[in-house]
């Protein structure tokens, strides 16, 4: 279970280094909540806030709009959810 946490935190520790939203199949399947395949756009907040955090970002508004310009920008199908592979394209 150590193993576990401690391959995640670098996950994530990479993720936000290299963007603020690359993230890995296992980071993925834990922002996505529901377990629906899909992040929706509070699922894809989550992993924002992080980043949010990191970067003491806490205007809700500055938030807001950070939070739906990125689902705007990964949602390339406009499909209203971001698949793994949608998370990960490189643009
Ligand atoms: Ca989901
Ligand atoms: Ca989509």
């Amino acid at each position: 279970m150590k193993k576990l946490i401690t391959a995640v935190a670098a996950t994530v520790a990479l993720g936000l280094s290299m963007s603020a939203s690359a993230a890995s199949k296992p980071y993925f399947d834990k922002l996505d909540a529901d377990g629906d395949g899909y992040l929706n756009k509070a699922e894809y907040r989550v992993n924002l806030d992080r980043y949010f955090a990191k970067k003491g970002i806490t205007d809700p508004v500055e938030k807001d709009r950070r939070t739906d310009n990125g689902f705007k920008k990964k949602d390339t199908n406009k499909d209203g959810k971001i698949s793994f592979e949608e998370m990960n394209a490189k643009k």
